[in-house]
This record gives C-alpha cells, sequence and structure tokens, in this order.
C-alpha cells in the first residue's frame, strides 16, 4: 500500500522518498534504494536517492512550508519550489551546461527530482578546503551573459519577456532579500546577528545616512528594475563545481529584477574568499575578473548578434547597459558583503575562521569595503579600479 498521500501536501521522509523514487520508473522495479536526508541549506528537505547496484541516483528536494533555518514560526510560500523548478528549466534551455537536468515536478508535494551532482562539491565548501576550481569564473561569466540576455527584452522580445515576468512573480522570496538584505543590517532589527566585537562597527553602520541612502537606491532598484530573470540568490553556496564542471542550483529566488544583482552576488562571495585566503588571494581577483571579461565579452556578443530590438544595437546603448549592470553588481555586492556578515545567514568563509581576532579583522574587511562599494559604485570607472579598491582595503 502506498504511504505517500495523494494531492495532499506532506513533508517526505526517507522512506517515502524512495517510494516516490520507484514510482517514477527512474530505477528499475526491482531496485534497491538508499536515501539520506541530505539538505545543509536554509529552507529544504534534500534527499539523495542511491541504486548502488545500478550506480544510478537522483535528487528529491522538497520545499518546506517554513524557513528550516529559523523554524515554524517563520511560514514560507511551498510554491517556491515551482517558482525553481521552472527557473532550473528555464535556465536549462539557456545554459545546458551549467544547470542540473529536472526529471520531474509535484507541485502539490513541492517536489523538484533532478540530476544528483555529488560528485561536485558545493563551491563555498571547496574554496574553504583549498580548491580553487579554475574554471569556475569562466563558466560563471558565461552562465550570467547566457540567463541574462536570453530572458531580457532584447533576448527574449517585449511579448514573451512580459509573460515570463508574470510566471515569475515571487513576492515571498523577494521579500526575504528586501529584508534581509537591504533593511535589516542598516539598523537594530532582530534578525541581525552579529559578534560583540563588531558591536562599534555595526552602530557606526547603523548612523551611517550616507550609507543608507545609497542602500535605499539599490532596493529600489531591486524592487523596480524589472530587466532581467535573476537567480536571485547566486552565492557559492548554490554553485556545485569541480576543475572541470560548473553546475548553478538552487533558484527559487528567481524573479525579475536588475541584471547586477546576480553579478553581484557572485563578485561579494568569491570576494569572502579574497578577504581570508591570504594565500590563494590573486587567484579570487583573477577569478572575478574573469567573471566581469567573460561575461561583458559573451553578453556583447549575443546583444550584437541576437537583439530583438532593432534600435538597441548601438555601441553607446550596450555601453549604456553594461556601465548600468557594473555599478548595480558593484552596490548589490557590497549589500551582501554586508548582509552576510551581521545580518541572518552568515557564510562559512568568515565564520570559520577559528582565530577571533582573525575572523574579526575579517569581518571588518568584509563591512569596509561593503560600504565603499555601496557608496562608491557609480564612480568606479571600470574593472581595474574596482580590483585597486579591493587590494587597497584588503592588504
Ligand atoms: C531565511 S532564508 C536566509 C537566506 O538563505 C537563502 O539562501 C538566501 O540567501 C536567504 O537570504
Ligand atoms: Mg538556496
Amino acid at each position: 500500500m502506498s504511504i505517500i498521500k495523494q494531492g495532499i501536501y506532506h513533508p517526505l521522509t526517507e522512506t517515502t522518498a524512495i517510494e516516490l523514487a520507484l514510482n517514477l520508473s527512474i530505477f528499475s522495479e526491482d531496485a534497491k534504494l538508499s536515501c539520506n536526508e541530505i539538505g545543509d541549506g536554509n529552507l529544504n528537505l534534500v534527499f539523495h536517492v542511491v541504486d548502488t547496484h545500478a550506480g544510478k541516483s537522483i535528487i528529491i528536494k522538497q520545499a518546506l512550508p517554513y524557513a528550516k533555518v529559523v523554524g515554524e514560526s517563520w511560514p514560507l510560500t511551498i510554491n517556491r519550489a515551482k517558482i525553481e523548478a521552472d527557473a532550473l528549466k528555464t535556465f536549462g534551455r539557456i545554459a545546458p551546461d551549467f544547470v542540473p537536468a529536472v526529471y520531474y515536478t509535484d507541485d502539490v508535494l513541492a517536489v523538484t527530482v533532478m540530476e544528483d551532482l555529488s560528485h561536485l562539491l558545493i563551491a563555498r565548501t571547496g574554496f574553504i578546503n583549498g580548491e580553487t576550481y579554475p574554471l569556475i569564473s569562466t563558466h560563471l561569466g558565461e552562465y550570467l551573459a547566457k540567463t541574462l540576455f536570453y530572458t531580457s527584452d532584447y533576448g527574449l522580445g517585449p511579448t514573451r519577456k512580459k509573460e515570463q515576468v508574470q510566471q515569475f512573480i515571487n513576492p515571498e522570496l523577494c521579500k526575504i532579500t528586501e529584508d534581509l538584505i537591504f533593511t535589516d543590517p542598516y539598523y537594530d532589527a532582530e534578525t541581525n546577528e552579529f559578534e560583540e566585537g563588531l558591536r562599534p562597527f555595526v552602530v557606526a553602520l547603523w548612523r551611517d545616512e550616507e550609507l543608507q541612502f545609497h542602500v535605499n537606491v539599490l532596493k529600489k532598484t531591486f524592487l523596480t528594475d524589472a530587466e532581467v530573470l535573476l537567480h536571485g540568490d547566486l552565492h557559492t553556496g548554490s554553485i556545485f563545481a569541480n576543475n572541470s564542471e560548473t553546475k548553478v542550483i538552487d533558484p527559487e529566488f528567481a524573479f525579475y529584477g536588475p541584471a547586477g544583482f546576480d553579478i553581484g552576488q557572485v563578485f561579494a562571495n568569491l570576494l569572502f574568499q579574497v578577504i581570508v585566503n591570504d594565500k590563494k588571494r590573486d587567484l579570487f581577483v583573477e577569478h572575478i575578473e574573469t567573471v566581469w571579461d567573460v561575461f561583458k565579452n559573451t553578453f556583447t556578443i549575443l546583444w550584437e548578434t541576437q537583439n530583438k530590438e532593432v534600435l538597441a544595437q548601438s555601441t553607446s546603448f550596450i555601453s549604456y547597459n553594461l556601465s548600468k549592470f557594473f555599478a548595480d553588481a558593484l552596490g548589490f555586492a557590497g549589500c551582501e558583503l554586508i548582509r552576510r556578515t551581521i545580518g541572518l545567514a552568515h557564510v562559512a568563509d568568515l565564520d570559520g575562521i577559528k582565530d577571533e581576532q582573525t575572523r574579526l579583522a575579517a569581518k571588518r574587511k568584509s563591512l569596509e569595503l561593503g560600504g565603499i562599494l555601496i557608496k562608491q559604485r557609480k564612480n568606479i570607472k571600470d574593472l581595474g579600479e574596482f580590483i585597486e579598491i579591493v587590494k587597497g582595503k584588503i592588504n
């Protein structure tokens, strides 16, 4: 008898996840499956289902009706599973090399069944363990260029684009970002988490009216600039990698927003390694340069060859757009540096530093660099100047 309740949402267990997997005909009927819940993120259950005999495996991801990082007191729509599955399919059509394959979705159970990427490692974990993944920045530059161009008005045409804007309306997950990235770190909010040694710097930040003005402007850009379909949470915990492959996972925060947001999150999460990884700092600086160079070159080619908008193909207009993306990306990177240091949901790059003084010094650098990027984003004229500022602040 089936133990999966039909038509009703309920959280899966390792046993019911196996039953679901057998029902999908991905494995043979007599397969002996084993299953482990391996979710270590902030929001979802993740089941790893394996048929060792046939050498086959899948991932079953299920949204919980609350934020796992906080508990049942923070209810959350399970509709995010549909947004995530739709985004994986959309990004998978545009950039198949960099997105896991989706095998099955169930909107009632809020389940997505997808390719198992366990031959790869979460990039943040890999970086902390000393990996540098030589191709990750080239791959991310290409992924960003393709997903951001092909979902824009210029790559998709205005009618299809508006249909997609509608499909990816994602108010609850956007609200999390609006609060946790653009609001809470800038006042004494309950969600903030920081160690006492940082308090003087945090209080100074709460009193910095110039900073708050610029964060307000960036938040307005996030709220209103429906330029492209964003991943929406593109930190290094949303990327699987090894030395030859890169896969972008977890787009449950996907929505139409400013292109610079995804780029900025990638910059910021590479900057954490620039800040903490003395021995490999130059390699992570190079990764940031490569992400932008590959993004810019690939996006420009797509713009010039695939543009649906006749009048858009002027040098001055592409350069206007790239400058906007770059300035926005620097500002959003600054916001990400600050929120991951003093807000809810930190990063192990910083929190994992054992020595207190070293950790506090790294966190201060993150806050300072974040503030500079937010305030100076429109005055930083190019990549070279950005990198000079980073090096000046970190060394
Ligand atoms: C309550 S969710 C906290 C954070 O985890 C996700 O990965 C996003 O980064 C979000 O801001
Ligand atoms: Mg996530």
